[in-house]
C-alpha cells in the first residue's frame, strides 16, 4: 500500500491551493454575504482545466485521475465551499456521465465545451416530491416523432440559473417504474424551459440553487443520454462519483476549521496563557485531526477504487457519510474554540458550519448513504 502522491498529483494540489488563495479567498466573505455567483472565478477555473478534470484530453478535459480531482476539491473548498460545489457538479455529475454514456454527437457538441469550462452544467434529479425517494419521478417525457416533450418540475438544482446545459431525469414509461426513467440533455433557452428564483440558503450562498420548470419543452431525440429507461441507473452511477466530490468538499471545510482552530488557539490568551496550552483545547484539536485523517483515507480509497475501475459505490457512500459528519463536527468545535469570536462573521468559522451542513443533505442524505452501505453489505453473497 502506497500513500505517496505522484509528482503530478502534488502539482495539481499545489496549483489548486495557489489558485484558491490568490483568486478565491479575497472575495469569499463578500460573496457569502451578497450571495453573488463567482462568474470570473469559474471562468478562470475552466481555463486552468479544473472544470473537466477527469475528462480525456480528446474530449476537451485535463485527463487526470479521481485522486487529483479530490485534492483539487479539498483545496478549493477549504477556501470557499460554494466554488467547490459548482466545480463538483460540473466535473462529477455532468462531465463524467456524458463521457461514459454520451454518443459521439453529445461528446463533441456538449461535453467538450463543458470540460473546457466554456459552458457550465447542471444535474436535475430532485423534484418537489422526489428527493431521497428519487425513483418517483413525476416529470414526464413523451415521445413525439423526433422529439420528446417534457412537462414537470425539478427542485434544488445547483448551477440552476447559471448553467448552459442541464441533465434532466424524466419518466418515459410510467408502467416500468424506475426502469422507465430516462435522461435528457437540455440547453438553456429551449422554449418551455424556465427556472425559479435563486434560493436564499443557509450556506454555500454564492452557488446558485433554484427550481426548473418544463412546459411542453421539446427536446430532440439525439439529446437522450444512454438508452430509454436507463435514466435512473445513469443518475445513480453518476451520483456515486459525485459523492466522492462532496466528501472532498466536506474535507476541505473540515481542514479549514482545523487550521483556523490551530491558528487562533496559538494567539488567544486566557488565564495568563495561550489557550493552545490547555488540554481542553489540545484534545479538541487532536480529535479533529484524527477524524479528518480517517475521512481522508475513506475518500482516497473510494477515489482509488474508481480510478482502478473497481466497484466503489459503497466506499463512496462511506466517504460522503463520514466526511460530511466530521465537517459539521469540526466546524462546531472550531466555533467553540473561538468562543464569542467564532459566532461572528469576521472569523470565518461560522461560515464553515453553515457550509458544512449541506454536505450531509445533498447528493444523498446521510440516511440514504446508510441505506446504500447497509444494502451493499446485506446483499453480499
Ligand atoms: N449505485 C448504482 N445503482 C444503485 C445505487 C447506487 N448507489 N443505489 C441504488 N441503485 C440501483 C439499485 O441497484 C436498483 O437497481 P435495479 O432495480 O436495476 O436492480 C435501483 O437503483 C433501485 O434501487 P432500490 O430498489 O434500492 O430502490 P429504493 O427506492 O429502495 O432506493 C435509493 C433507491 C434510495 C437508494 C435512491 O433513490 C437514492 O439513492 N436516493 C437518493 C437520491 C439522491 O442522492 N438525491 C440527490 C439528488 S442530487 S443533489
Amino acid at each position: 500500500m502506497n500513500f505517496d502522491l505522484t509528482e503530478e498529483q502534488l502539482m495539481i494540489q499545489e496549483s489548486a491551493r495557489d489558485f484558491a488563495q490568490a483568486e478565491i479567498a479575497p472575495t469569499s466573505v463578500q460573496r457569502d454575504i451578497s450571495a453573488e455567483f463567482p462568474y470570473d472565478i469559474i471562468k478562470k477555473l475552466g481555463e486552468l482545466g479544473f472544470m473537466g478534470m477527469m475528462v480525456s484530453p480528446e474530449n476537451g478535459g485535463a485527463g487526470l485521475d479521481t485522486i487529483s480531482y479530490v485534492l483539487a476539491m479539498i483545496e478549493m473548498s477549504k477556501v470557499d465551499a460554494s466554488v467547490g460545489v459548482i466545480m463538483s457538479v460540473n466535473n462529477s455529475l455532468v462531465c463524467h456521465g456524458l463521457e461514459k454514456y454520451g454518443t459521439d454527437y453529445i461528446k463533441q457538441t456538449y461535453l467538450t465545451p463543458l470540460a473546457k469550462g466554456e459552458k457550465l452544467g447542471a444535474f436535475a434529479l430532485s423534484e418537489p416530491e422526489a428527493g431521497s425517494d428519487a425513483t418517483k419521478q413525476k416529470t414526464m417525457a413523451d415521445k413525439d416523432g423526433d422529439y420528446y416533450i417534457l412537462n414537470g418540475m425539478k427542485n434544488w438544482i445547483t448551477n440552476g440559473i447559471n448553467a448552459d446545459y442541464y441533465l434532466v431525469m424524466a419518466t418515459t414509461d410510467k408502467a416500468k417504474g424506475h426502469h422507465g426513467i430516462s435522461t435528457f440533455l437540455i440547453e438553456k433557452g429551449t422554449p418551455g424551459f424556465g427556472h425559479g428564483k435563486k434560493e436564499d440558503k443557509l450556506g454555500i450562498r454564492s452557488s446558485d440553487t433554484c427550481s426548473l420548470t418544463f412546459e411542453n419543452c421539446r427536446v430532440p431525440k439525439e439529446n437522450l443520454i444512454w438508452d430509454e429507461g436507463k435514466g435512473f441507473s445513469f443518475a445513480m452511477n453518476t451520483l456515486n462519483g459525485g459523492r466522492i466530490g462532496i466528501a472532498a468538499q466536506a474535507l476541505g471545510i473540515a481542514e479549514a476549521s482545523l487550521q483556523a482552530s490551530v491558528k487562533y488557539s496559538k494567539e488567544r490568551k486566557a488565564f495568563g496563557n495561550t489557550i493552545s496550552n490547555f488540554q481542553a483545547i489540545q484534545f479538541k484539536i487532536a480529535d479533529m485531526a484524527v477524524k479528518i485523517d480517517a475521512a481522508k483515507l475513506l475518500t482516497f480509497k473510494a477515489a482509488a477504487l474508481k480510478d482502478s475501475e473497481k466497484k466503489y459505490y459503497k466506499e463512496a457512500a462511506m466517504a460522503k457519510l463520514y466526511s460530511s459528519k466530521i465537517a459539521v463536527e469540526a466546524a462546531l468545535e472550531a466555533i467553540q474554540i473561538h468562543g464569542g469570536y467564532g459566532y461572528v462573521r469576521e472569523y470565518l468559522v461560522e461560515r464553515y458550519l453553515r457550509d458544512a451542513k449541506i454536505t450531509e443533505i445533498y447528493e444523498g442524505t446521510s440516511e440514504i448513504q446508510k441505506m446504500v452501505i447497509s444494502r451493499a453489505l446485506l446483499d453480499e453473497k
